[in-house]
């Protein structure tokens, strides 16, 4: 992991992505979220009276947001986007490019509940080479993934499969290099642990008194972007939503949310899993489907595991 103080997004896109398209596509989208986080002041206390896909009431901000960055992205063709998936939304969206190439899925404000006490919330983004759901899975149907987090710096992480690299945004409104190539460590010092601990299985249970025992740090925001954000910035550790005795998928979405984190995580040297299985690799047919996961250091996501596959030498 290194500073390189000075490289514009624009400059470390051309070096990182060879695809035009792509390339012009995460700027801007990383343009679109200056405006989102500029109206984040002036929305975080609205409740809108409707509720997305998976039930759930909406804030101003989210509705505001996800229109931004869908029409954004609708009005200009040149970008080649096809389809446009979002949690806001009850639906996948198709552009009507003929020759659309690329599909865009995101959360457009993650973490929305907690900016009326102003804690840090995200916009994540996932940048498919294709169709968003088809049998390939994550890792070779995603060509990009990147989420801006809203904190007392707003700051991107992205990556093109040619490892993680973070902007901060300066105050002439330009996003800077501020850490390239980041690396999480084998192993961690933060676990975030996610849910309600009366809904935790036993597994789940036994696992996270093993960090603890361990000395391990509670960190836990509830904006899961804040959360991952720390674990790359810390070197490591491990965020987990389980699955809970009553919610066998636990609450995060594999297309808005987890594929995105997984892919950052991995391209850091780290591992995301659903207990069983790499997150990447799933491929379910429902845009609004869910999954538990372990993502972070190899050595927390491996010991998890084995807990949850009762493996693990007691
Ligand atoms: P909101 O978008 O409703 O605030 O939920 C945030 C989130 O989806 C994700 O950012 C957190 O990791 C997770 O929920 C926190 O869930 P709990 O509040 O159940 O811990």
């Amino acid at each position: 992991m290194s500073a390189n103080i000075g490289v514009s997004l624009r400059e470390h896109l051309l070096k990182h992505c060879d695809r035009t398209e792509l390339r012009r596509i995460i700027y801007h989208i990383a343009e679109t979220c200056k405006y989102i986080s500029s109206i984040l002041g002036e929305y975080n206390r609205k409740v809108a009276q409707t509720h997305n896909s998976s039930g759930e009431q909406q804030l101003e901000v989210d509705i505001l947001s996800n229109e931004i960055l869908m029409e954004r992205l609708r009005r200009d063709t040149s970008f080649g986007i096809n389809e446009f998936a979002s949690e806001e939304l009850d639906k996948l969206e198709i552009f009507n490019t003929n020759s659309g190439r690329y599909s865009v899925s995101c959360d457009p404000v993650d973490g929305s509940s907690l900016a009326d006490v102003n804690l840090s919330i995200g916009t994540i983004v996932g940048i498919y080479d294709g169709p968003i759901l088809n049998d390939r899975g994550g890792r070779d149907n995603m060509v990009a993934a990147l989420y801006v987090l809203y904190g007392p710096l707003t700051t991107l992480m992205y990556t093109t499969k040619s490892g993680v690299h973070e902007f901060v945004l300066d105050p002439t409104g330009n996003y800077v290099l501020a850490t390239e190539n980041i690396r999480l460590e084998e192993k961690g010092s933060i676990y975030s642990p996610g849910g309600l601990k009366k809904d935790w299985t036993r597994e789940h249970r036994d696992f996270i008194k093993t960090l603890e025992e361990q000395g391990h740090k509670l960190r836990y925001s509830g904006g899961l972007v804040a959360d991952v954000n720390q674990i790359l910035l810390k070197g490591g550790g491990i965020f987990t939503y389980p699955a809970l005795v009553d919610k066998p998928d636990g609450k995060l979405r594999v297309y808005f949310e987890l594929q995105q984190m997984a892919l950052l995580v991995e391209q850091a040297g780290g591992l995301a899993t659903n207990g069983e299985d790499h997150i990447l690799n799933l491929s379910p047919t429902d845009i609004d489907a869910r999954s538990p996961i372990y993502l972070g250091s190899k050595y927390e996501v491996n010991l998890a595991q084995q807990y949850l596959e009762h493996t693990v030498a007691v």
